[in-house]
């Protein structure tokens, strides 16, 4: 099997500091925690940014003092997020895929279909989907496709024939949000077996199934994203005290599974990103 890459979701958009204390938020704490993570056996980073205040944001210079703080620490991958917050519009998602030169980020996500997302909708339409590929292509940037439920693959299949992506790409499978695909062995298994030939993915599993579904993705050959985005405790009850500690409980996990942990460097090959 091949290492596995091992994504840190470090912020995202819905977790509060009233839900735990040690969620980063300004780039010299994501740049800590993200140093902590690529020591820990993590490749790559997906990442959010906030406001002084909190709330969360796209924006664009928000990202570039994030990336420019992660990047003096560390060498791990840059992924951000085109995904935003439930409401925001396609210019706010985007803010990332503005940025150029040494502040480029090194993959985006492509939601690609509007779902349920706990109490809320994440809105996608297909012509914002089209428009945010557009964007990631026009960045040189290749996509995560997010798949939050089935036929989001499908979808991937029409992007590709309209000539919006290309295949085989690499997924990430979502399971476990509210109103959408179930954090299921099943699931995972429908959905690895269901993506285009000579694609890759990674699962991003939520909440209490977060750290098991490492095990279930070492031993199919998948990769695993974990990380306060999807999971702030570390076992039952018990805050984690940064995204470094999940990302070291999974490579603990993944390697336990007879797996390898990807570094940024071949993380780069084995998702094809130049
Ligand atoms: N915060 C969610 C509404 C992404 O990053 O691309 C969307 C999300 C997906 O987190
Ligand atoms: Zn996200």
């Amino acid at each position: 099997m091949s290492p596995m890459v091992l994504t840190a979701a470090m912020v995202g958009a819905e977790v509060t500091r009233e839900q735990t204390p040690y969620l980063p938020m300004t780039a010299d704490e994501i740049a800590e925690d993200a140093a902590k993570c690529r020591e820990a056996g993590a490749a790559m980073v997906h990442l959010h940014v906030r406001t002084a205040d909190g709330k969360p944001s796209q924006d664009a210079e928000l990202f570039r003092a994030a990336i420019r703080a992660i990047r003096k620490k560390c060498d791990v991958l840059v992924q951000v997020s085109t995904g935003g917050a439930v409401g925001m519009g396609v210019d706010e998602r985007c803010g990332g895929l503005t940025l150029t030169g040494a502040d480029r980020p090194d993959m985006a996500t492509l939601t690609t279909g509007t779902v349920n997302f706990g109490p809320d909708v994440f809105s996608n339409p297909r012509p914002l989907v089209r428009e945010i590929a557009t964007r990631i292509k026009g960045a040189g940037l290749k996509p995560e496709i997010e798949c939050f439920d089935v036929g989001m693959i499908d979808e991937a299949r029409a992007l590709a024939k309209e000539g919006f992506i290309e295949l085989p790409a690499h997924f990430d499978f979502v399971l476990g949000v509210g109103g959408a695909l179930a954090a299921d062995e099943r699931a995972l298994d429908f959905m690895r077996s269901y993506v285009p030939d000579g694609s890759t993915w990674t699962c991003a599993a939520m909440g209490r199934h977060q750290l098991p579904f490492v095990e279930l993705v070492a031993e199919r050959g998948g990769n695993s994203r974990v990380g306060m985005e999807d999971n702030i405790f570390i076992s039952k009850g018990v805050l984690a005290k940064g995204n470094y500690e999940l990302v070291a409980e999974a490579a603990k996990r993944a390697k336990a599974k007879g797996r390898t942990l990807a570094t940024p460097q071949q993380a780069r090959e084995l998702l094809g990103l130049s």
